[in-house]
C-alpha cells in the first residue's frame, strides 16, 4: 500500500535508515511544554498551544510515512478543566483550526480520525468540527489518528467497571467470563492494540493519568524537547531508539 505524502522531505526518510523493521504499531504521545515554550519566548501561554498544532501535523505525516497503525495524541485531559477559562476557550478552538489547515493533507494520506475520552462534554462548536472530520475520514483505511480529548485514565477504568457491573446486573455478562481481554473491550480503546511506544516531551517523566491500563508493557521515551519544537528529526530519533530496545513482556 502506498501513502502519498507530497510535502515529505526525502532527507528525513533517510534518517530512518530505511529500516521499516520493528516499527511500533501504536505510538502514544503526551504533548507537553507548550506553555513553557511560549514563556521562554516572552509570549502568552496560548501562543505555545497554537504553535503546537503545527507540530501535531509534522508527527502525523511522519507516523503515516513510518507505517505506524495507530497514533494517539493526548490533547486535553480531564484535569485541564482546572486551567483559566480563557485558556480553555482558546484550546477548544484548536481542533477546528487544525482541521481547517490540515484536513486535506490528512485525507490525502488516507488517515482516519477518531477520539477517546468524554467527547460529549466538549463545547458544541468543538464537537461539530471534530465530528465533521471523523465523518469525512471514516472510510480511510490507513493510519488511525486518535485524539485523547477530555481523557483521564482512572476515569476510563471506573467507567469500564460501572458498565461491567451494569452488564452483570442485567445478565448480559457473567463474572466467570470476565478476564483482561474482556475488560479491555470496555475501555475507550476497545479494539485497538496497546501502545508499543509512549513519547513524552519537555523533560517530564510521568504518565499523568494517560492510558494507565493500556501502557502495562509500553516502552517509554522521554525528551527535553518542548512540544512546539518537536519535528521529524526528533520523531525518527524516538523510533530509532525504540527499534533497538528488546521487549520482554515479563518473559526472558
Ligand atoms: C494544544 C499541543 C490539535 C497540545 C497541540 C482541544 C495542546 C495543540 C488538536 C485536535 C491541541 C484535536 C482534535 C482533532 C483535530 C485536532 C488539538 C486540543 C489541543 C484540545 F480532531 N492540537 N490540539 N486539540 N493543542
Amino acid at each position: 500500500m502506498s501513502i502519498k505524502i507530497p510535502f515529505f522531505k526525502k532527507k528525513q526518510k533517510e534518517e530512518f535508515q530505511g529500516e521499516l523493521e520493528n516499527v511500533p504499531r501504536h505510538v502514544a504521545i503526551i504533548m507537553d511544554g507548550n506553555g513553557r515554550w511560549a514563556e521562554r519566548k516572552g509570549l502568552p501561554r496560548v501562543a505555545g498551544h497554537k504553535e503546537g498544532v503545527h507540530a501535531v501535523n509534522k508527527v502525523v505525516r511522519a507516523a503515516a510515512k513510518a507505517d505506524v497503525e495507530v497514533l494517539t495524541m493526548f490533547a486535553f485531559s480531564t484535569e485541564n478543566w482546572k486551567r483559566p477559562k480563557s485558556e480553555i476557550e482558546f484550546l477548544m478552538k484548536l481542533p477546528k483550526e487544525f482541521l481547517h489547515v490540515y484536513l486535506p493533507e490528512i485525507m490525502e494520506n488516507n488517515v482516519r480520525i477518531n477520539t477517546i475520552g468524554e467527547f460529549e462534554a466538549l463545547p458544541e462548536h468543538t464537537k461539530e468540527a471534530i465530528q465533521h472530520a471523523i465523518d469525512e475520514t471514516k472510510h480511510n483505511d490507513g493510519m488511525l489518528l486518535n485524539f485523547a480529548l477530555n481523557y483521564g485514565g482512572r476515569f476510563e477504568i471506573m467507567r469500564a467497571v460501572k458498565q461491567i457491573v451494569n452488564d452483570i446486573d442485567c445478565a448480559k455478562l457473567s463474572v466467570e467470563a470476565l478476564d483482561e481481554n474482556l475488560f479491555s473491550d470496555y475501555l475507550y480503546t476497545n479494539g485497538l492494540q496497546d501502545p508499543d511506544l509512549l513519547i513524552r516531551t519537555s523533560g517530564e517523566q510521568r504518565l499523568s493519568n494517560f492510558m494507565l491500563w493500556q501502557s502495562a508493557y509500553t516502552e517509554f521515551w522521554f525528551t527535553d524537547v518542548l512540544w512546539p519544537d518537536f519535528d521529524e528529526s526528533v520523531w525518527w530519533q524516538a523510533l530509532n531508539e525504540y527499534q533497538h530496545r528488546k521487549r520482554r513482556f515479563g518473559g526472558l
